[in-house]
């Protein structure tokens, strides 16, 4: 399947695990490490070809995340899947295609069935263990972290290494999103392990470029998991 603008106005369940399959870079915000702004980065990620869009925003006013959220929604409208990092609240008061949970948020089934069956449910995870437990409870992809050492999550935690990728890849079928400590340098290591997308914070809004940026982490991604015959 395309990714294509009919697939994201006319997708169902069903269509959400091909769609997350074709998605390469996934951008997480975070206004605290921005340079331009949250708005801003969405704006450029989207422009580059960014196909899913986490708002994770830790230090605004419920009031401020939804006036945000819903300006978010506008910007990926047909272009990028939109999700909200773990406020549940704040996704459906903007009616946005799904939340990312942690480990000790609200167990899958009650968020599945507050946000609806047809919305994307993504869940962290840290090991095998774990993602196999959010296959069976339905998460829709696992974001698997820390792959390296990083300093924007304070509690992530040592780096696992991105060989485990492998280990998480080969024991689930839902796809498989990396994060934390990655960077143009070390990206492609990520995908050659298996990873089906890859997040970058630091590496893309400290960058002073989204645009630019975005635009290099998804040429890198797409040659690694296509390479062209020389
Ligand atoms: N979650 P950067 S690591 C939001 O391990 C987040 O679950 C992580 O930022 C996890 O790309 C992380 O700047 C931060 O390292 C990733």
């Amino acid at each position: 399947m395309n990714f294509n603008q009919k697939d994201l106005s006319q997708r169902d369940l069903s269509q959400n695990y091909s769609l997350l399959k074709e998605i390469d870079f996934y951008l997480v915000t975070d206004s605290g490490l921005s340079k331009k702004g949250t708005l801003s980065d969405v704006k450029e990620a989207v422009e580059a070809g960014c196909k899913i869009i986490q708002y994770r925003e830790k230090n605004k006013s419920t009031k401020e995340m939804i006036d945000e959220a819903s300006e978010i929604k506008r910007i990926c409208r047909d272009r990028a899947i939109f999700l909200v990092n773990d406020r549940i609240d704040v996704a459906l008061a903007v009616d946005a295609d799904g939340v990312h949970i942690g480990q000790d948020d609200m167990p899958i089934e009650t968020a599945k069935k507050l946000m609806g069956q047809d919305k994307v449910i993504g869940l962290t995870v840290h090991n095998v263990d774990e993602a196999i437990e959010a296959e069976k409870s339905g998460a829709d992809y696992v974001g698997l972290g820390s792959i390296f050492d990083t300093a924007t999550k304070k509690d992530a935690g040592k780096g696992i290494g991105p060989v485990r990728i492998r280990d998480v890849k080969n024991a689930i079928r839902i796809p498989v999103v990396a994060i934390g400590g990655i960077n143009k340098e070390n990206c492609r290591t990520v995908i050659e392990n298996g990873a089906d997308s890859l997040v970058a914070i630091s590496a893309i809004v400290c960058s002073g470029d989204v645009k630019k940026e975005t635009r290099e982490f998804i040429n890198i991604i797409r040659e690694v998991k296509s390479p062209s015959s020389p």
